[in-house]
């Protein structure tokens, strides 16, 4: 069976992007696959994180992956740091990544902002680890959002360039799998922003756990343009939305793309529903949706991030799968570039 890695970072407010992006796509994909779902605290810790925050996210990203339906029987379940060959795989591929390949990364040039040189070293080399950790398990499809599709072309040139180094057919060349209707969630307050956890305002995202409270006036408040909404004549002729259309009402799109996510509706299908409505109208329709979708995994994530027993359990038996599968994978390629295992 084909094997899929994906990880998510444990640096809290997990957010509706990382559900539709990522998240939601894990439980379509765990009765297909062989899955690996990696809560990854090695990633976090490339920017600052307080060590008891840390332990109390990298509990609630496991709580997530659970409360969407991720089934931790038939799936591997872990935290990223429990696992040696992450860290060691990611120690021989930053001796294979080129530096000119880790200059041209958005990410870290979004993250690391203007004070480039106070930056950790661990930022700049993160998608090294990031294809460590899919290639430890040998995985060949990754689902992810649409920001990570940089580093995925990136663990596809080390992979490569590993095998022709050693001229060996050792690493898979992996397959992104952005899918789904919103594979980049946008701030609710600039269209042209990706939701995300780091940003300041809390009004610019819906958390997972947010009440319903909290969902409505994230939602009413969300920024809006003064139009009414379309009908389905913007759409190109494979029903996709023309990205210069979504560019014109970046917000607009943003809350129909998170409506049909969230409704499992294509683009049709929603702008035929909404066509001439007011945002008064849609925001209520989409109030209502959220609540009743986000709310009950939101109250499910609290609950058993209040277990610490039970998430405990999930990750240290998640982890010994793990190690199972990881360890001759990185003791093979250990003995490929000459580290003497006496
Ligand atoms: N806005 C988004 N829309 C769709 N997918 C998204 N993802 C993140 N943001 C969006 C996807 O969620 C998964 C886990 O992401 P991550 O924990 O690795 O964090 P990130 O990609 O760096 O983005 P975040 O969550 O917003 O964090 P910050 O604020 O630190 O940048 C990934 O599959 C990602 O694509």
């Amino acid at each position: 069976m084909k094997r899929i890695f994906s990880g998510v970072q444990p640096t809290g407010n997990l957010h509706l992007g990382n559900y539709l992006g990522a998240i939601r796509n894990f439980v379509r994909l765990q009765s297909d696959f062989d899955c690996i779902f990696c809560v990854v605290d090695l990633h976090a810790l490339t920017l600052w994180q307080e060590p008891e925050e840390l332990r109390r996210h990298t509990r609630e990203v496991t709580a997530a992956f659970l409360a969407a339906g991720v089934d931790p029987k038939s799936n591997i379940i872990f935290n990223q740091s429990q696992v040696r060959a992450h860290a060691e795989l990611a120690w021989i591929f930053n001796c294979v990544a080129r530096i000119g390949w880790l200059n041209r990364m958005t990410q870290f040039k979004e993250k690391a902002g203007k004070n480039r040189e106070n930056a950790s070293a661990g930022l700049y080399v993160y998608p090294n680890l990031m294809a460590a950790d899919i290639l430890a398990y040998k995985a060949t499809h990754v689902p992810v959002g649409d920001d990570q599709r940089q580093h995925l072309e990136l663990c596809r040139d080390i992979a490569q360039k590993f095998n022709h180094d050693y001229g060996v057919d050792f690493f898979p060349i992996i397959e992104p799998q952005i899918l789904g209707s919103a594979t980049r969630v946008m701030s609710l307050r600039d269209g042209s922003r990706k939701m995300s956890k780091s940003e300041a305002s809390d009004m610019s995202r819906i958390n997972m756990t947010d009440g319903a409270d909290e969902i409505a006036r994230k939602l009413r408040k969300a920024t809006t343009d003064p139009d009414l909404l379309p009908g389905p004549e913007v759409l190109g002729e494979d029903g996709a939305l023309p990205e210069e259309t979504r560019r014109a009402r970046p917000e607009a799109y943003n809350l129909l793309g998170i409506y049909a996510a969230l409704a499992d509706e294509d683009w049709t299908a929603v702008l035929t529903r909404f066509e001439g409505k007011g945002f008064g109208d849609f925001k209520k329709a989409l109030v209502e949706l959220a609540v009743a979708k986000v709310g009950p995994i939101g109250d499910e994530m609290k609950r058993l991030t209040a277990d610490t027993g039970a998430v405990d359990a999930v990750l240290r038996e998640g982890a010994e799968r793990a190690r199972a599968i990881s360890e001759p994978i990185l003791q093979e390629c250990q003995d490929i570039v000459g580290l003497l295992r006496p």
